[in-house]
């Protein structure tokens, strides 16, 4: 007998709770043989999942306290589509091909009909389970297609993990939105970029225009592209227009700390395409930051490895508590995201006594300094105003004083022996140490959460945070403050 293989969605194995078979008060006959339920219990808790199942019972449902092949119809709320996916594959089930994988709503508009409503797109969770899942024993295989419905508009609303199913297409939606950007074309940049982020978070490979039924986020001109590269079977087009896009001297530029779009441009006008070019070139005055940033361009330019980030959190850490033993010091950014490597390290730091950390930030660089770990620094101070409402731009910047940083960190500080999977630094030079790129970010105590979901990322779950705020609950959050307008 086959059995369904669901690629593995969760790195880490947790220990599984064992749902209890449930028992019935009563004897109730049975209205509608054909289907048979079973209620997961995974963030509903068992009261409910008991009250429901009663409920159901008597309704004359068949509802089976545990999962096994005879049922047809698994209910879930609050779990995703992926969550589903990832439980599902822990069970020893046959191949059913009628099995329905349907949210609490189909559940609860049967009960109020008295009988099975008509299963529509709205209801499931997915389509059925055998549609072209692949049956492999690997891992990391995506299924190739599910069309899976009901996923949010709004990045704060999707679960997205690190698997990337279709980086292809993520990958070309990133390049074209880079180019938009430098064009100042905010519109289409962020159509790109908002489908990129749907995109990432599907638990499934797109290969045809089938698979986006239903998806949010998507317009003509992603629509297209994603229709360009199914068509490219060799997908050499594509990659070869991303490779080309990448390739270009103001990308290189921009990839310069402190160099942004509209540098890059001046130069790339001025008939400058490379680094030397722009170095001898004499009317070209580089900024401090600029300066900095070819100074250290291959180390700042090589990830930073998970070790790296904390062995740095460790510097900081050490460095606040001299002055404030209580201060909180957070590790934020693509990090707390669980990403492996970043392009730099961000921290937040705060303390519990109100104005504590005032002036904290200043003694930390001069400790730094004095350590002769400094690299560089440029200290932003704060611009907060109490009176003011939170920003009404879904990319404005905070009012936090702040640290743009470049840390010397000694390669002896790395430990890297009980994190296995760190990719090693791509930079193999002699070097004792390695430039490091860190924000640090002072926050009063009072505006620490909102800093923290601020600072946490990804910049499109920020946007689409802040967006989902202020059309759907008529708020408005910025890293400062959550603002009812109607209080
Ligand atoms: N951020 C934001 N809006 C911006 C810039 C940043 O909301 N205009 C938030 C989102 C992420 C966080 O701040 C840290 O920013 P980065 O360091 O640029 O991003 P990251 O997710 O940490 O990515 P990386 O791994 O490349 O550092
Ligand atoms: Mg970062």
């Amino acid at each position: 007998m086959e059995k369904f293989i669901f690629p593995s969605l969760s790195p880490h194995k947790k220990k599984q709770k064992v749902t209890e078979p449930l028992k019935s008060f009563g004897n109730y006959e049975i209205k509608f043989k054909d289907i048979v339920i079973f209620i997961m219990e995974r963030k509903m808790g068992s009261s409910r999942r008991m009250f429901l199942t009663e409920l159901a019972r008597k309704k004359g449902f068949q509802v089976e306290s545990v999962l096994s092949d005879s049922v047809n119809h698994i209910v879930a709320e609050n779990n995703s589509c992926a969550e589903v996916l990832e439980w599902i594959h822990k069970q020893n089930l046959r191949n059913n091909p009628k099995m329905e994988v349907l949210d609490i709503t189909w559940f609860t508009e049967s009960m109020g009909a008295g009988k099975p409503v008509e299963i529509e797109k709205r209801h499931r969770l997915m389509v059925r389970l055998n549609c072209n899942i692949p049956r492999s024993n690997s891992s990391n295989t995506p299924p190739e297609s599910s069309s899976v419905v009901a996923i949010s508009p709004y990045a704060c609303q999707r679960r997205t993990s690190l698997n990337n199913y279709n980086k292809l297409f993520t990958d070309a939606f990133e390049v074209l939105a880079e180019n938009y950007e430098m064009n100042e074309n905010k519109g289409p940049y962020l159509g790109f970029m908002r489908a990129a982020s749907m995109i990432k978070s599907l638990p499934y490979a797109i290969s045809s225009m089938k698979d986006l039924e239903g998806l949010p986020c998507l317009g003509d001109q992603t629509k297209a592209v994603i229709e360009q590269c199914c068509q490219d079977t060799e997908k050499s087009t594509i990659k070869s227009c991303i490779n080309f896009a990448r390739s270009q001297s103001i990308i290189l530029f921009t990839s310069v700390f402190g160099v942004g779009q509209k540098t890059a441009e001046k130069w790339f006008r001025k008939g400058l395409r490379t680094f030397e070019e722009v170095q001898v070139h004499k009317e070209t005055k580089l900024t401090k930051m600029q300066i900095a940033g070819f100074l250290y361009y291959e180390d700042l330019s090589s990830f930073v490895t998970k070790p790296e980030a904390d062995a740095i959190g460790q510097i900081i850490e050490d460095t606040v508590r001299l002055f404030m033993p209580d201060a909180l010091v957070t590790l934020t950014g693509g990090f707390r995201r669980e990403k492996k490597i970043g392009h730099d390290v961000d921290f937040l730091i705060t303390t519990p006594v109100p104005g504590n950390e005032n002036g904290l930030l200043e003694k930390v660089i001069d400790v730094l300094h004095q350590q002769g770990i400094l690299l560089y620094c440029d200290v932003v101070e704060s611009t907060f105003d109490k009176s003011r409402l939170p920003s009404r731009k879904v990319d404005a910047l905070d009012h936090f004083q702040k640290c743009f940083a470049i840390l010397k960190l000694l390669k002896q500080k790395v430990i890297t022996s009980n994190c296995e999977e760190a990719e090693e630094p791509s930079n193999t030079s002699t070097k004792e140490w390695k430039a490091i790129r860190v924000d640090l970010v002072i926050t009063p105590f009072d505006q620490y959460a909102f800093a923290l979901l601020g600072w946490t990322g990804s910049r499109q779950f920020e946007r689409d945070l802040r967006r989902f705020a202020t059309h759907e609950r008529k708020m408005m959050l910025d890293n400062h403050a959550l603002f009812d307008k109607n209080k």
